[in-house]
């Protein structure tokens, strides 16, 4: 009796400083588990006289229910300690101010696709897009040139399995709207401006596999005699608002598009204004070639229009005075945070 009451207590004031649940979970074992020294009092009960064994059984059960009881408490005890911890550790100071989201900003190639297609479209021009995978007929016949062109082959064209190609110019939009018109889907004077991706096989320091263009055609009213100097007047009021530059002085040199008859380029004078001008090709153009009206399905007697061209990212280059033209691809927050 004496040995037991002395064990009893030393369960207790083991159970009642257990410093942890796994401590405590060690304690229950020693004293309760099945080789436990509680549990081996209750087996030794076989070893007493029969008349002995209720008394002693009892008190060995409410020792062990005592026991019991207190790990009980000092589990929730702990719990309640360790819940504490954690919801301490955890908590969140809610009137820290945010992170913050770092907001986005618009590509600049893209704001220079945007500044382009703007001002034509405040000269009355509609903006129209078409397909990036288009059909050799589109995109080379319609605007005359055929298989085995030279003009094919400077274009380096991707080519996908089953024939289709990826659009070397934006161009084949304008045909479509062509072709709308010899549908009798749509009305004179035609004015549309195409901004887009077009891809070429080309990749080096000046070249981007994939680029942008934005071409512009304008087709006029039956009697209009639309002219050069019409394509004259709008890619000069173009370039001079684009730049922000009333004096910048152009120079349309004649050129070659097989879509385009006569064709021109036009060169911008650039660099500080000292000694000769640097002289820069920006664009090209000229007057629609009748082979491309034949194609589209309209009669060159009795139409007329002009046609443009221009590479967006070099535009961009100019404007933000970038020099290298893989920055645009590189994707470099410190790069294009500048254009925030
Ligand atoms: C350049 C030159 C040009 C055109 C594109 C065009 C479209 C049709 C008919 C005739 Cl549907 N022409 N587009 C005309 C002249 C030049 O682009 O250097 N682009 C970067």
């Amino acid at each position: 009796m004496e040995n037991l009451c002395a064990l009893t207590q030393a369960a207790l004031a083991a159970v009642n400083t257990a410093a942890s649940l796994a401590d405590l979970d060690k304690i229950r074992v020693h004293y309760l588990g099945k080789k436990g020294e509680i549990s081996l009092l209750a087996q030794g009960l076989r070893q007493l006289p029969a008349a002995e064994r209720p008394a002693r059984g009892a008190e060995i059960n409410s020792a062990r229910g005592q026991v019991l009881e207190a790990v009980e408490q000092r589990r929730q005890c702990l719990e309640q300690e360790a819940l504490s911890a954690r919801l301490a550790a955890e908590s969140v100071d809610v009137t820290l101010p945010g992170r913050g989201q770092g907001l986005g900003s618009v590509h600049p190639v893209t704001r220079t696709m945007e500044r382009i297609t703007d001002y034509f479209s405040s000269m009355g021009f509609g903006v129209a897009c078409g397909p990036e995978v288009e059909d050799e007929f589109h995109n080379f016949e319609a605007l005359n040139i055929p298989a085995h062109h030279p003009a094919r082959a400077m274009h380096d064209t991707f080519y996908t399995e089953t024939g289709a190609v990826l659009r070397t110019h934006t161009s084949p939009v304008q045909v479509r709207a062509l072709r709308q018109l010899a549908a009798g889907k749509g009305r004179l004077p035609l004015a549309v401006i195409c901004p887009g991706k077009v891809y070429r096989c080309d990749s080096d320091q000046t070249h981007s596999p994939m680029f942008h263009q934005v071409e512009g055609l304008y087709v006029g009213e039956a009697g209009e005699r639309t002219s050069f100097a019409d394509l004259k007047s709008l890619l000069s009021r173009f370039l001079r608002a684009f730049f922000e530059r009333d004096d910048l002085q152009l120079r349309f040199r004649p050129s070659y598009f097989p879509f385009t008859e006569p064709s021109a380029e036009v060169d911008i004078a650039w660099g500080e204004g000292t000694g000769e001008p640097r002289w820069l090709e920006v664009l090209g153009c000229g007057m629609v070639h009748p082979a491309v009206f034949r194609h589209a399905g309209l009669d060159p007697a009795q139409f007329q229009g002009f046609a443009f061209g221009l590479g967006v990212e070099r535009f961009a280059m100019l404007r933000y005075g970038v020099q290298d033209l893989r920055q645009f691809f590189d994707n470099s927050i410190p790069f294009l945070e500048q254009f925030h």
